[in-house]
């Protein structure tokens, strides 16, 4: 018995320095307020952690991605043997699917408090993720989004929130730079899906594009279940621009960019990180999106932390058949995030561990991981995209 813990003590620390190797002593946090209703610490040696994201609708593919990311962290921590507390530590998934709906997203929540999970990973959208976070933070639930990019979340004064990616302020603002700038755009036209994310992201990118020098020539509006935009993208057309900007996600921006080359819109193809998937090519209908489209995915690796990243989309192929759509990579790392901070706390009591996530400095597969006061990652990168013979391209790492 004492060897098999002395075994799991040893496996315990090899796998930490394998898979999350800090890179110096966390610096010492002011202790967090205190979530208001901790929830149970979990018992048995069973620690529950949350995943909630659309795994149906017509972003599944995005939730299903997000989803296997969480799956491949649960079961590397399970086969490392971690020892929290003196209990060999086995991680259980509760997996939700929320749909991208934000009345789904509430009752997701809901759910994994009531199954007093010990820290949620998600949700996908922002949409969600924002009410969602009013019902983890009651419960006293630590919750890392790897997606949600609009700022509300961070912005709450929860003491629980984290955010793995840059928020829509960073991400509209570039790419709204980059349409003048870069690609030229004097006349830029913008639509929106009305939801949380696709409105921000637009609302940011006009920003971007004005303080940039360009003129924004008309504003138009969908909605994230739409697939006939010709009325919007013919109003648009008389409007000649250069550059069109899609707020919204990829099951839209597909039909869209389709139907705007039907009309004979030469103008390049805008949209933010919900845009910037694998899949948008194939949505498009094959070769559509090549050169024409500019995206961005809201956190970059650069230089030698390359090699990890191309390691993780190479052993999520293996092992799921399937590319990593955009944030798989970032489910990942949220999911290590958590259990290091338990593992230093050694416990998975939120009120103990919560100090220890808002310290976090961990080497992960996205890049180096620390938080602001917010829950913001710190020095957050994005990475512009285009298509290049139908396959998702990197153009540069901007911080
Ligand atoms: N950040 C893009 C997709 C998720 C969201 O923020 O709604």
């Amino acid at each position: 018995m004492q060897l098999n813990l002395k075994l799991a003590v040893i496996a315990a620390a090899v796998a930490l320095a394998a898979c999350g190797k800090k890179e110096e002593a966390a610096p010492v946090a002011a202790p967090a307020a205190a979530p208001a209703a901790a929830p149970a610490p979990a018992t048995g040696g069973v620690i529950k952690i949350g995943h909630v994201g659309p795994t149906s609708g017509a972003i599944a593919h995005l939730g299903k991605d997000n989803e296997n990311g969480a799956k491949m962290a649960i079961e590397e921590l399970n086969a490392a043997g971690l020892t929290i507390n003196g209990q060999p530590a086995k991680f259980e998934l509760l997996a939700e699917d929320d749909a991208a709906d934000p009345k789904q997203g509430t009752a997701a929540a809901q759910k994994l408090v009531d199954a007093k999970v010990a820290g949620v990973i998600g949700h996908l959208n922002s949409g969600t993720t924002i009410p969602a976070s009013q019902i983890y933070n009651d419960a006293g639930i630590p919750q890392i989004s790897p997606s949600a990019t609009n700022p509300k979340f961070t912005r709450q004064g929860f003491p629980g929130v984290f955010r793995m990616v840059a928020d829509d302020v960073h991400l509209g603002g570039t790419l709204g730079k980059y349409a003048v700038e870069t690609l030229k755009g004097k006349n830029v036209a913008v639509i929106d899906d009305r939801t949380a994310y696709g409105q921000g992201v637009a609302d940011e990118f006009e920003k971007g594009v004005i303080a940039a020098g360009g003129k924004v020539v008309g504003r138009e509006f969908t909605n994230d279940k739409a697939t006939d935009f010709n009325a919007i993208l013919t109003t648009l057309k008389a409007k000649k621009p250069d550059v069109v900007f899609f707020g919204g996600m990829d099951a839209v921006a597909g039909p869209m960019l389709k139907q705007m080359k039907a009309l004979g819109i030469k103008a390049k193809f805008m949209g933010g990180d919900g845009i910037c998937t694998t899949e948008l090519s194939k949505l498009a209908g094959d070769g559509m999106a090549d050169e024409q489209v500019f995206c961005a995915e809201a956190g970059g690796v650069e230089g030698e932390q390359k090699a990890g990243m191309e390691k993780f989309r190479a052993d999520f192929k293996t092992k799921f058949g399937t590319e990593v759509q955009v944030y798989a990579p970032y489910v990942y790392d949220a999911v290590k995030v958590m259990v290091n901070a338990m593992v230093t706390a050694n416990s998975s009591d939120p009120v103990k561990y919560l100090p220890a996530l808002k310290a976090t400095n961990y080497k992960g597969v996205t890049g180096n991981i620390a938080f602001d006061e917010k829950g913001d990652i710190k020095n957050g990168a994005l990475t512009l995209m285009t298509y290049k013979g139908g396959v998702r391209t990197a153009i540069a790492v901007i911080r």
